[in-house]
């Protein structure tokens, strides 16, 4: 099963059988360490090694260190083959019934499936690669390919996709995602609900990105954006939150002394806007100290909306059940406390309404099996 299982000692049946919502998973850094020993055994000349891809237990890096592993994997997947783990049958011609695959974006949903998660929103950055031909539109192609398997197959999850704009391409990369992102939000029907702003929170500016976003917006993208994930960004992250993102990714930094404030925290509880919060990544990449010191503990000591997430399950090897699991024993929540967590965590999700009483109706279904009553 999954790779990270083996680093832990124990996870508890509750928490895999929780169903589970995942709304912050960014697709290269969810890359399990099984998937990403085929992708190195098919690129021997690259020589990546297992430990350049992963944190394992115990282990921290800067979350400079993490971005440079980001750059490690993204050479690993640098073709739409590779986003789908397909290979060509040498003598036919270009043609999807040509593959055989087994796709990393499937291994990636397949993964979740198996953790109880019941439904995903991915975020992925396209990419164009002038050495293998692909192309930002391939690339987005393969992932809502690889979901479509996904879905052909009847795993029990519902699969969606947030056109990620990383901040290191700056504003006119920016526009061009977020016009791909208009393309295939039109075009995929309530599969591309969103745009994510991501990347390395120290490379550019908030006002630079507020254009794209804004139109975005406009659109009818749903808006998830990365914000306060290292301190001292006050401004910056009041620029972000003027736009009144639909979700905010990490915000480590709102309620802390470095860069936060009050002010801050009363905007996004004024707002209730949902944190998208992951306890292993913030503590592995050393933004947060301990896991008793995550911020959790204080939006949840004030019932603020907040869903647990994994961020980069691969690179952080861990998994959604396992995060659940540390907030509850580190946060003393009761198994009732966590199912409510989880619940209520499908308030958050992009889709539509229709989908949400799905999801509630199944979690509803599922509450005397998990919860013994
Ligand atoms: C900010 C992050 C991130 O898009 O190639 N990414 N951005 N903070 C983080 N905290 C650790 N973790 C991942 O997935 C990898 C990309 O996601 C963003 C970075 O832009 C990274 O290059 P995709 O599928």
């Amino acid at each position: 099963m999954i790779e990270a299982e083996e680093q832990q000692p124990c996870k508890t049946d509750f928490y895999s059988e929780l169903p589970k919502v995942e709304l912050h998973a960014h697709l290269n850094g969810s890359i399990s360490s099984h998937t990403m020993k085929k992708l190195i055994a098919q690129k021997p000349d690259l020589k990546i090694h297992d430990q350049m891809t992963v944190i394992d237990k115990g282990k921290k890096r800067t979350l400079e260190e993490c971005f440079q592993m980001f750059q490690t994997i993204h050479q690993l997947t640098s073709s739409p083959e590779d986003i789908l783990m397909w290979k060509k049958k040498k003598e036919e011609a270009y043609n999807l019934d040509c593959y055989e695959f087994t796709k990393v974006t499937k291994d990636v949903i397949k993964e979740f499936a198996d953790d109880g998660v019941k439904y995903l929103e991915l975020r992925s950055t396209p990419r164009r690669e002038n050495a293998t031909g692909m192309t930002k539109k391939t690339y987005v192609e393969s992932i809502l390919e690889g979901i479509k398997q996904s879905k052909q197959e009847n795993l029990d999850i519902d699969v969606r996709y947030l056109i990620a704009v990383d901040r290191r391409g700056g504003p006119l990369v920016a526009k061009e995602t977020v016009k791909l992102a208009e393309e295939f939000f039109l075009s995929t029907e309530g599969t591309v609900l969103g745009l994510d702003l991501s990347g390395d929170p120290t490379v550019g500016q908030a006002k630079d990105f507020l254009e794209p976003l804004l139109e975005a917006k406009k659109a009818g993208l749903k808006l998830a954006l990365h914000l306060s994930e290292i301190p001292n960004q006050k401004k910056e992250t009041q620029i972000l939150l003027d736009l009144l993102p639909d979700r905010i990714g990490h915000g480590t930094f709102l309620n802390s002394g470095e860069g936060g404030s009050l002010d801050l925290v009363d905007f996004v509880r004024q707002h209730r806007i949902p944190l998208e919060l992951c306890l292993t990544s913030n503590v592995k990449s050393q933004t947060v100290p301990s896991y008793d010191q995550h911020h959790f503990g204080f939006w949840y000591s004030i019932a603020h909306p907040s869903v647990i997430c994994t961020d980069d399950k691969g690179v952080f090897a861990t998994h959604l059940s396992q995060e659940y699991q540390l907030a509850a024993e580190t946060f003393n929540l009761t198994q009732s406390q966590v199912w409510d967590l989880s619940y209520e965590s499908i308030n958050y999700i992009f889709a539509s309404d229709s989908t949400r009483s799905e999801l509630r109706k199944k979690w509803n279904h599922l509450k005397p099996r998990v919860l013994h009553i």
